[in-house]
């Protein structure tokens, strides 16, 4: 096209009408090398955009003689919708080629199909229920709670009196509104004692919170507590109920036994032993569970306080009640020999998929 005159003196009118015409040429070449939708519209876009190669030469429209400008239009417009026909003819080929590989595709549904791996219960997941179930079937109710409590639930309530070392910020979490984390599963007994009278026979278990983090304590811990509250629940029935939780928990040869202690809701007050479950209670100098010892501590126990039941409306002299408490960690620790807290808060898939459902009594 030399001499058409694009960037100085009027260009020629044939001249003109003759790049419309070359202009539809080359677009129909390009367009049969674009292989993508991409392509397509890169080419659409350099011929018919704003700054595209058409509007480049309809600029020169207005320098050519106005007498001629109808017919250089008319070319232009047609070289226009030629290019426009053939960007979507292109894109409906491509668009049809695409649907018929599509249809050509056939699947074998004789193919075994692709498995899906079963995910498997936490440890301490396992053990929470194993223990649900063994006081259910002793006629114990399963009752939960919050995990932010009043001080009043968590400690008054409980015969803990604001001076207690338990009260300190050094032991507990206290958040916003006189409200604390719950440091045992209690208030949810003392709850369920204030909702209605008695007899109460309930397990609470779930998470509860204390300031320690080391190798043997975690700020967050999951607990048992249990309580029965009746016109006449002695000890004996206390000692009963453990001997046979321990006995369906580690095995039909294991003891108890109980050992003075202080609690401030229970009185008398007793540390829980089971014989090991690892020796078998013969206490052997070489067993790493017991540390030759035969006795493995599981918690703490004793009968309800008489305060206790004067926080909740309870008259002493109608009720008595026995309540007991234990860590969730050191159970599944000692029924499954696993040496280190820490293990059951590292979401190691090595460990956790040890314990599959069903392998250990649920
Ligand atoms: C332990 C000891 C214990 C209780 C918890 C309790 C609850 C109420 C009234 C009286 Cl409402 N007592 N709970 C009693 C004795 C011991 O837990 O070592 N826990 C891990």
């Amino acid at each position: 096209m030399s001499g058409s005159g694009m960037s100085s003196g009027a260009p020629d009118t044939a001249a003109l009408v003759a790049q419309f015409a070359a202009l539809e040429r080359e677009h129909a070449s390009e367009l049969g090398k674009a292989t993508s939708e991409q392509d397509i519209r890169a080419l659409q876009a350099r011929y018919l955009g704003k700054k595209g190669r058409v509007s480049d030469l309809m600029r020169l429209l207005g320098r050519i003689p106005p007498a001629d400008r109808a017919l250089v239009g008319q070319k232009a417009n047609q070289a226009k919708d030629s290019i426009e026909r053939q960007t979507d003819h292109a894109l409906a080929a491509l668009a049809n080629a695409a649907l018929e590989a599509d249809l050509r595709r056939t699947v074998d549904v004789t193919l075994p199909g692709r498995g899906r791996r079963l995910g498997t219960l936490h440890p301490l997941t396992l053990v929470r229920r194993e223990i649900e179930q063994i006081f259910h079937a002793m006629g114990f109710e399963v009752r939960t709670g919050p995990w932010i409590e009043s001080e009043w639930n968590n400690f008054d309530a409980l015969n803990t009196p604001p001076d207690h070392p338990a009260r300190d910020m050094q032991d507990t979490f206290f958040v916003e509104g006189g409200m604390v984390l719950r440091s045992h599963t209690s208030p949810v007994q003392i709850r369920t004692m204030l909702a209605g009278p008695p007899p109460v026979k309930i397990i609470a278990p779930g998470n509860v919170f204390r300031r320690d983090d080391d190798a043997t304590h975690t700020p967050m811990f999951p607990q048992v507590e249990g309580l029965s509250v009746d016109g006449d629940v002695s000890f004996e029935d206390l000692k009963a109920t453990l001997f046979a939780f321990v006995q369906r928990f580690f095995g039909a040869d294991t003891d108890i036994r109980l050992r003075p202690s202080f609690f401030p809701f229970t009185e008398p007050s007793a540390e829980v032993d089971a014989s090991c479950c690892d020796c078998r209670g013969q206490g052997r100098a070489a067993c790493r569970v017991c540390k030759g010892t035969g006795w493995l501590e599981i918690g703490g126990a004793g009968m309800v306080h008489p305060n206790v039941f004067a926080a909740v409306g309870y008259d002493k002299h109608d009720v008595t009640g026995f309540a007991f408490g234990m860590g969730l960690s050191r159970m599944a620790m000692l029924k499954y020999g696993v040496g280190d807290l820490r293990l059951f808060y590292e979401n190691d898939l090595r460990f956790l998929e040890q314990f599959q459902v069903g392998s250990f009594n649920t």
